[in-house]
């Protein structure tokens, strides 16, 4: 008898064909996810081909340029090539109406990344239809270096990668570990997101369910606010690898199976045990700052709580971000989902159940911390917000530390305000989270709002008026059972000194401020339509 094939380091655990009631599931299923916006019109999917048709041709354009600038033969510029790739949500294809388009552009070795950021930006605007470029940014010295702007209304975050050799032609795969030979880190990095995604997508039996059932869980992790790297929950990646690898157990499995299998599987799993698709290979290291996830080699990352590895060399693990306090939100809500999917499954409830929203706010904690980021310009915001926002997940693992804290449970987004003070006492009030000057509608996360007023200082004759542009992350605390002092000044100062020594901190523009918040206190725009504020506890009547 020949075994059925294996997906992943183990047997599956069932090779079952769906019954008629998980395929009614399913088309539930894909019917809410249609109903909460999931999916975006195919008119508009076939705007995103056109527009990577013609990333592809400028890319192309910009290869043979540069080639021809160069002084290479015209047979070598001829055949240079040049190709772009995609990753993130759309590669996966899991996008919806707002997700951008996450491209990279892969070029022979004699074109550079000084070329890319010098020549493409002129050469995109000048081939694109006229008008249709805007918001165009390119931030060099990022991390992954990247050109970020809108085309025909679409969002792209386009990144770059030269490889070793004089040819970059159209039918080039990056699942090949060759084309990493003799690339530095920051090449290495680039390339990283799309072989990531693609490996993801080589290494799933049935590559529809995966989609539907990944839409499930990114649409859920979203509402329960149990979804963003940055804060130290899994970020889309990590989701990805985790229903890939319940989808490798199930391999005949159809989308709602796989849905309630993840919530059953995730919630038992023995955790540091790492999830991974495939064998990690550690022949080798494959440079100096870059190594593959190895707990017995590496003492950093046997402390990895939730190691979830991904599949393409070098393997990483994308969530080293977890703490104990996220691990047990996650924890919490994996137990949650799993009840809620067992009585879906068995008809007893619709799928509109699982997505209901988080209770942060409402019914979350008696005691917050609001760590509030403040500048005087919209610009040294961005900025400065994004650097605090990025060592909250420090802070929580301090309080984490603190005798009388059981849990700190960061909520996953920021919450960004702007306001008009006029005197000097002002300005430090709205810093340290007055809302008394409070100008615009909230905005969360991921969407900066554009600010129609005007930065920095105005000054007439009589009236002197400065914006401040605040953003705030709220931790909810949960205390332990008869804790008394919940003096947080160490903690809070050790965080503010970490922030606060970022070599570009300006005392003048940016301010830091971590005060307490009684639930009572929490401000009135972070709740929603229907949501109820919690109360003042009443005065005991004798
Ligand atoms: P959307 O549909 O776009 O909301 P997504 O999964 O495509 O979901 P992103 O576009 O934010 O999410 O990210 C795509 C990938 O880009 C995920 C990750 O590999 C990489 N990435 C995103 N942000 C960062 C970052 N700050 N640093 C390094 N890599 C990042
Ligand atoms: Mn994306
Ligand atoms: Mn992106």
């Amino acid at each position: 008898q020949i075994p059925p094939q294996q997906w992943g380091v183990t047997a599956p655990i069932s090779t079952s064909l769906p019954t008629d009631e998980e395929n009614q599931a399913s088309g539930a299923l894909i019917e809410e996810l249609k109903r909460q916006g999931n999916y975006e019109s195919a008119a508009d999917t076939n705007k995103r081909a056109v527009v990577l048709q013609s990333l592809q041709a400028i890319t192309e354009e910009f290869v043979k340029q540069v080639s021809k600038r160069k002084g290479l033969p015209e047979v070598v510029v001829r055949n240079s090539g040049g190709k772009i790739f995609t990753y993130g949500s759309f590669r996966l294809g899991v996008f919806g109406p707002g997700s951008d388009i996450d491209t990279l552009v892969v070029v022979p070795e004699h074109v550079t990344r000084d070329d890319y950021f010098e020549q493409f930006p002129d050469l995109l605007v000048k081939m694109a239809p006229e008008g249709s470029i805007e918001d165009l940014t390119p931030v060099v010295d990022a991390f992954v270096p990247i050109i970020k702007f809108e085309y025909s209304g679409i969002s792209i975050d386009l990144i770059f990668s030269t490889l070793k050799a004089s040819q970059v032609p159209r039918d080039l795969s990056l699942l090949d570990e060759k084309v990493l030979h003799g690339l530095d880190e920051k090449e290495m990095r680039s390339l990283n997101g799309t072989r990531v995604t693609d490996e993801i997508l080589e290494l799933v039996p049935q590559k529809a369910v995966f989609r539907t059932a990944l839409r499930g869980v990114k649409l859920w992790a979203q509402r329960r606010a149990i979804y963003a790297n940055i804060m130290g929950f899994p970020g889309g990646v990590a989701w990805a690898m985790l229903v890939a690898r319940v989808c490798q157990l199930y391999p005949k499995a159809t989308s709602s199976t796989i849905m309630s299998k993840f919530f059953h599987i995730m919630k038992n799993w023995q955790w540091p045990q790492p999830v991974t698709l495939t064998k990690i290979d550690t022949r080798k290291r494959p440079g100096p700052n870059v190594r593959v996830w190895n707990p017995q080699i590496y003492k950093a990352d046997s402390f990895h709580l939730m190691p979830i590895i991904t599949p393409a060399y070098p393997s990483m693990c994308a969530t080293h971000n977890i703490t104990r306090s996220t691990m047990e939100i996650i924890q919490r809500e994996l137990k949650r989902g799993s009840e809620i999917t067992e009585q879906i499954m068995t008809g007893k409830a619709p799928w509109k159940n699982l997505f209901v929203k988080h209770t942060f706010f409402t019914q979350g904690y008696k005691y917050y911390l609001s760590v509030i980021s403040a500048s005087t310009t919209k610009e040294a915001q961005n900025i400065w917000s994004g650097l605090v926002e990025s060592k909250v997940r420090l802070l929580v693992i301090g309080l984490e530390g603190h005798d009388s804290i059981a849990l700190a449970h960061p909520f996953n987004k920021g919450f960004e305000r702007t306001h008009k003070c006029h005197t000097d006492e002002e300005v430090e009030q709205a810093k340290s989270g007055n809302l008394s000057f409070q100008v615009n509608g909230l905005s969360a996360g991921a969407e900066p709002s554009k600010s129609e007023a005007t930065d920095g200082e105005q000054k007439t004759e009589e009236d002197k008026t400065t914006m401040v542009y605040t953003t705030t992350h709220y931790i909810g605390l949960e205390l332990v059972e008869g804790a008394k002092s919940l003096d947080l000044s160490w903690q809070v100062d050790d965080f503010k000194r970490i922030c606060t020594n970022w070599d570009k901190h300006d005392h003048e523009l940016n301010a830091l401020n971590v005060i307490h918040t009684r639930n009572c206190d929490l401000p009135d725009d972070l709740f929603g339509e229907g949501e109820v504020k919690p109360s003042r506890p009443q005065k005991k009547k004798s």
